[in-house]
């Protein structure tokens, strides 16, 4: 299936609350989208990348610039390849180093194409085993404790099974102690530090233990593997990698050093849904659990996830919140929780669409490459 052009549109996302992590605080997400266009269908993929490289190296306008100066060339290669199905991209990008949220967001959007043009679902063609996914939701640092029981009490309200809290040297232990006085031992929790402390904190953190976390998330800098295994030596509280995971690779040498007994699985981290699914891959069989972690995405983005979050080793509930956590108005048609839970779209590719009219109203802007005419 030949490409015929490529979209690249960049939305503007208001956030119903600014969502502070360790890293910064978001106000709004600045997105861009990916449409591929083939004579038999279009596929949709989303950019994960924020608008300031804090969570990562990659920011959004250096993903755009990455995808038009270096993408589109090989894509121009791609409608050479034989047989051009979408495991042909992969060899295609390697050479080109980093900036796997770019490369996710247009593998996305080829994959999608591909999986709607041949009637599958993305979650059929990953391996789902699920038609719908527990929710969990993460809850940023607030500016007081009981401004953050009221937005746990909210999200608990709602139906979510697990919560997840940000943290950061200062709002830690204390958060997490008012959390469980106040809703109890039963309540599903967990939190994230976004690389925010370092192994001389491992005494602190262990302040964390007698909260019974499911997990603690990235504590110590993403290259720090090692200070990981050693910090997973010094709690209880179990490990759970996030920024550290950029590849199946990386996820094999982690579990290998002992630096983590669960892993949260980004597509846009990682370069896409198949290495995702290959991380899913190394995981289960290392017996190591896995769930489905967020960034932010809008209705597109989210689709995918949770097709992702299907799969059978994702056991622990993922950020796969609803649409109303971040948007008042989503993309697409909205992600409702249900009992907790969030449905696999049933429909060909991502099984979601863009509102068109909702669409063009929170583009800011729109550029289309054509591949037609073009060997
Ligand atoms: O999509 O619900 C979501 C966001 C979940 O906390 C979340 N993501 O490190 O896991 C993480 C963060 C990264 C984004 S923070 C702006
Ligand atoms: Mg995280």
């Amino acid at each position: 299936m030949r490409l015929e052009g490529l979209e690249l549109r960049r939305v503007a996302m208001p956030l119903v609350a600014p969502f502070r992590t360790s890293f910064g605080t978001e106000h709004a997400r600045d997105v861009l989208l990916v449409r591929a266009v083939t004579a038999d269908a279009e596929g949709w993929g989303e950019c994960v990348a924020l608008s300031a490289p804090l969570y990562s190296a990659e920011y959004v306008d250096g993903a755009e610039a990455f995808i038009k100066r270096y993408i589109v060339p090989v894509l121009r290669r791609f409608n050479d390849s034989r047989p051009a199905g979408v495991y042909a991209l992969e060899p295609l990008f390697e050479p080109l180093k980093g900036h796997p949220m770019a490369k996710a967001a247009v593998q996305t959007a080829v994959l999608d194409a591909h999986l709607r043009a041949a009637g599958m679902p993305l979650g059929a063609f990953l391996g789902a085993v699920r038609g719908r996914v527990p929710a969990g939701v993460s809850v940023g640092i607030m500016d007081s404790i009981p401004q953050l029981l009221d937005a746990v009490e909210g999200y608990l309200e709602a139906g979510y099974l697990r919560i997840k809290l940000k943290i950061e040297p200062g709002w830690d232990v204390e958060p997490v102690r008012a959390v469980r006085e106040r809703f109890g031992d039963e309540v599903l929790l967990q939190v994230d530090a976004n690389t925010a402390y370092t192994l001389t904190d491992a005494e602190h953190l262990a302040r964390l233990d007698p909260f019974g976390l499911l997990l603690i998330e990235q504590p110590l800098p993403e290259d720090d593997v090692r200070g990981h295994a050693r910090l997973a030596s010094m709690i209880r509280t179990p490990i759970c990698l996030d920024e550290s995971i950029v590849s199946a690779r990386a996820a094999a040498d982690a579990i290998a050093l002992g630096a983590c007994r669960i892993v949260n699985i980004k597509p846009g981290r990682v370069g896409g849904y198949l290495e995702a699914r290959r991380i899913h891959d190394v995981c289960a069989a290392n017996g190591i659990a896995v769930w489905a972690g967020g960034m932010l995405e809008t209705g597109l983005g989210r689709a995918a996830n949770v097709a992702l979050a299907a799969l059978p080793g994702f056991t622990l509930p993922g950020d796969t919140s609803a649409s109303d956590r971040y948007y008042a108005q989503d993309i697409t048609e909205p992600f409702k929780l249900d009992d907790g839970h969030v449905a696999v779209p049933a429909g060909p590719g991502i099984g979601v669409s863009p509102l068109r009219d909702v669409l063009d109203s929170v583009t800011t802007e729109t550029a289309w490459i054509n591949f037609t005419g073009v060997s």
